[in-house]
């Protein structure tokens, strides 16, 4: 009997996953927006006129594949963060070819995956609307809907994305992907990170939050076992884990891996972090009163999240010359050859 029950459930689960009819509308919010407060450029109806379906045709896309793959509602949002952090959201990440982000480093682990869907998505609205929507527009819809799709949709507040982004013409420079924080960071460093490209203390705290989904190799937290800090019995854990298997992915919230909730903050007032930079948010002043508060209300943690990083995704770059809409592929500008973006990532 039990077990029939179990059957049919996992029938459901499965038809829920493959049959599109049972998907959700797309969520929307009847908040009234204000784009007087936007970055220069950028508002949240930019594309009504040049592409009026344009989050229609994100939604669904974005929302099968996170359904099929959970995880890469943790590769788009790494994929943003690293994105908009060293010079603006640009989609300068994606570029293939000389001087790639992508072969540097901090990149080194983005998800492939979550890297293609952002073109598979391109593909779907330019043939819609044309060459209207610039990649770094569709980064930013694409990452709300799958964090939208991974967490507890009944209480997630859903919200507008501005838009009008531009894409570069070029990779952003080395040493600005250096500028991405590192995960054996102290406080100061972080906070001096964010200060600097305008974010408070409470928006490190909260863009943390991220790492409630998601997984980082060994090498990404292996400081923790030199320098002791949050829970000895779980950085021990950590440690025997990851002599027995140093490939093994490891978890970035522990209790609750695969949802979009303030579960990371929790473990966080347990001295349950993975990373240095994650531990450190509890015993610094400016910080830990937003960790507590976090854990404890996770209504702030929606709200706050979507704030800042509505504010994350208004990063521009300066300088003359906007960008352009790429036409061809969002791994080439309009002047590589396709071939040239594609070769390159063989
Ligand atoms: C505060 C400074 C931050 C540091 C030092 C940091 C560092 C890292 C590192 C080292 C990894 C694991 C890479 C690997 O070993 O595979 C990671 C994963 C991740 N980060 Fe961060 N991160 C930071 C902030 C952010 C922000 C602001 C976001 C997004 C808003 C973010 C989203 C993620 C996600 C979702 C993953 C999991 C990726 C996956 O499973 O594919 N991180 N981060
Ligand atoms: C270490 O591995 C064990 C066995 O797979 C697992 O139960 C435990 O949760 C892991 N520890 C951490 C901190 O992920
Ligand atoms: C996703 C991706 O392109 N990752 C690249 C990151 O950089 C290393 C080299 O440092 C490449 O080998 C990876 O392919």
């Amino acid at each position: 009997m039990a077990s029939s029950c179990r059957a049919i459930l996992a029938l459901c689960l499965l038809a829920a996953v493959l049959c599109p009819a049972l998907s959700r509308p797309r969520p929307f919010t009847s908040l009234p927006v204000d784009d007087s407060r936007l970055a220069n450029g950028l508002s949240y109806d930019f594309h009504a006129n040049s592409c009026p379906n344009l989050q229609d045709i994100v939604w669904p896309i974005v929302e099968s594949a996170v359904l099929g793959e959970i995880a890469l509602a943790a590769g788009l949002l790494r994929i943003f963060f690293h994105d908009c952090f060293p010079q603006g959201c640009d989609a300068s990440l994606l570029l293939k070819g000389a001087n790639s982000e992508l072969d540097l480093a901090p990149n080194l682990t983005l998800q492939p995956r979550a890297l293609q869907l952002i073109e598979d998505i391109r593909v779907k609205v330019h043939a819609a609307c044309g060459a209207t929507v610039s990649c770094a527009d569709i980064i930013a819809l694409a990452t709300r809907d799958a964090v939208f799709v991974a967490g507890e949709s009944e209480v997630f507040y859903f919200y507008e994305m501005p838009l009008g982004r531009f894409d570069s013409k070029a990779p952003a420079s080395s040493s600005a992907v250096f500028d991405l924080p590192q995960p054996s960071a102290d406080a100061n460093t972080l906070i001096d990170s964010f200060k600097s490209r305008n974010l408070e203390p409470i928006d490190l705290v909260a863009l943390s939050g991220a790492h409630t989904v998601g997984k980082a190799h060994c090498s990404s937290f292996s400081d923790r076992f030199t320098f002791p800090r949050g829970d000895a019995a779980f950085v021990g854990q950590l440690r025997d884990n990851c002599t027995s298997d140093p490939n093994r992915l490891q978890d970035l919230d522990v209790a609750t891996p695969i949802v979009f909730d303030n579960t990371y903050f929790k473990n966080l007032m347990e001295g349950k972090g993975v990373f240095t930079s994650d531990v450190v948010l509890v015993s610094d002043s400016r910080t830990d009163w937003g960790v507590k508060g976090l854990a404890e209300n996770k209504w702030w943690f929606y709200s706050q999240f979507r704030d800042s990083l509505v504010k994350l995704s208004q990063f521009q770059p300066t300088g003359e010359d906007v960008g352009e809409i790429r036409r061809n592929s969002c791994f080439a500008t309009n002047g590589q050859s396709d071939q040239e973006g594609f070769a390159a990532s063989a």
